[in-house]
């Protein structure tokens, strides 16, 4: 059974949730420059607003100005855990000035108040797919050692403004993606003279490892920071844990299987929850062609700033093996194999509950500290009832089903601090910027077109969920 004090939640990202992409002092960010799209369609990333286009985070679900009915609606549920987002660039516009924006600073001070006031404890990503435009552009995003000491700029200030309301962090919202092509804009920043489609842009495996390679610095000062100054804080890495089979038995497919759950899924955490680089690094820079710039430094810091705990967001699972094994399924930032005994969302992503509990066994066995799932859910179309309901048994399904796997790795042995399932109240999608893949138990009128007047409303698989989080997952 889960523990008396299990973290309860939902999660969200600032980018995709907050809107007022340009109120009270905020500066521009690099999602702010990217447009809408469809699952075939690639949203378009743009170094100047363009006139004809929708740039969905500019309002978004606009949490900014709904936040206190927000927090209510997800104490109603019983949240025991928010976890949120900052945006650097309200807090520092440019991302490069010395002093922060005080209204930015006031606005999550209002946010993580109204969290304590309803006994909800905030879960903090430092960086969620997000960064001040102005580094991107000028400096390359990560891939500019300078912009360790401008995020270290960020983390001390926000640490020390809120030392007395946030006790879990997170550093980077799936560091991992960092690796993928896809993660060149979204992750690590990397816009300098860039426009167009987000997955096209093309840098080199040199620059993409490199750009990884600041952010595991940052991470590592970060927890540093924290354990010198903050000693009740915790934080933990987060990466996206793509589960992976090998297609079939061939001993092959096994090895192709293994090599690819070391360099997506373990070669990031290795670092930040080992301290160290993996034995297999050097050979995966070698096959990559990459020779990193790494300092002694560096090594130092990564050793020491090991995280405290582990979370991961777990959507999908997907099948590996030499090319032309089988069809090819689409997922969360990459896909893979079709595996025959799984069936898909409406955006294609396998849907594969076991895979949960395996993830969980895996990692846990691996690196003994605390996991957290910090995202889990359906990104499915909902429909708005005349009645203002919405049946969303489909998504109660999907939870239920990966629910009861956590209790299973629970009973396996494994320590869960908790479970946030993804966009809890309904927000802009990363990967294809629309609002009509929803994963929400929360629903809100706001539609891709950019209309709708942004109310609330309660799925079914609110009064679900709050059922759940009453019986501590007894009743699913
Ligand atoms: C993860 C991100 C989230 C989120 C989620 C769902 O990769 O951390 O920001 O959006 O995926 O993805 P999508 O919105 O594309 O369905």
């Amino acid at each position: 059974m889960f523990k008396d004090d299990f973290l309860w939640g939902g999660a969200t990202a600032a980018n995709q949730f907050e809107g007022a992409w340009n109120v009270d002092g905020k500066g521009p960010s690099i999602p702010d420059m990217c447009t809408n799209g469809t699952r075939e369609r690639a949203k378009l990333f743009t170094q100047t607003i363009k006139p004809g286009y929708l740039y969905p985070s500019h309002e978004a679900s606009d949490f900014y100005h709904h936040y206190k009915e927000d927090i209510a609606l997800l104490a109603e549920m019983g949240y025991k855990c928010f976890r949120m987002s900052i945006n650097w660039s309200r807090i520092f516009p440019t991302g490069m000035e010395k002093e922060p924006n005080e209204k930015g600073l006031e606005f999550y001070d209002g946010v993580f108040d109204e969290c304590l006031k309803h006994g909800i404890e905030p879960l903090v990503t430092l960086s969620h797919y997000e960064m001040p435009l102005a580094l991107g552009v000028e400096k390359n995003g990560w891939l500019s050692r300078d912009t360790i000491d401008h995020f270290m700029n960020y983390v001390s200030t926000v640490f020390e403004r809120y030392k007395d309301k946030v006790r879990y962090w997170i550093t980077f919202n799936e560091i991992n993606a960092g690796q993928m092509p896809m993660g060149d804009i979204i992750s690590t920043g990397m816009v300098k003279g860039y426009e167009g489609p987000i997955n096209e842009i093309t840098h080199t495996e040199q620059e993409r490892y490199q750009a990884l390679h600041h952010q595991f610095v940052a991470s590592a000062r970060t927890v540093m920071l924290a354990h010198k100054k903050y000693p009740r804080f915790k934080v933990g890495n987060m990466l996206t844990f793509i589960a992976a089979y090998p297609v079939n038995c061939d001993p092959d497919n096994i090895l192709l299987a293994n090599k690819y759950m070391q360099n997506m899924n373990w070669y990031c955490s290795d670092v930040q929850v080992k301290g160290a680089y993996p034995y297999y690094s050097t050979a995966m820079w070698k096959e990559k062609g990459v020779i990193p710039n790494i300092t002694a430094r560096d090594l130092e810091e990564i050793e020491k700033g090991t995280v405290d705990f582990m979370t991961f967001s777990y959507y999908m699972s997907i099948c590996v093996g030499k090319e032309g094994e089988k069809d090819r399924v689409s997922g969360n930032l990459t896909g893979g194999f079709k595996n025959p005994y799984l069936e898909s969302s409406d955006w294609g992503w396998q849907i594969d509950p076991v895979g949960i509990r395996w993830a969980l066994n895996a990692a846990y066995d691996r690196y003994r500290v605390p996991l957290m799932i910090v995202e889990n859910g359906l990104g499915a179309f909902d429909k708005l009832e005349e009645d203002g309901s919405i049946h969303d048994t489909y998504r109660i399904d999907y939870m239920r089903r990966h629910i009861e796997q956590l209790k299973l790795a629970v009973s396996d042995g494994v320590d869960l601090m908790g479970y946030t399932n993804w966009g809890c109240i309904d927000l802009v999608s990363l990967t294809t910027g629309e609002m009509r893949k929803r994963y929400g138990q929360v629903f809100v009128e706001k539609y891709d077109d950019g209309t709708g007047n942004l109310k609330r409303r309660r799925k079914d698989s609110f009064f679900w969920y709050r059922d759940v989080i009453r019986s501590n997952g007894r009743e699913l």
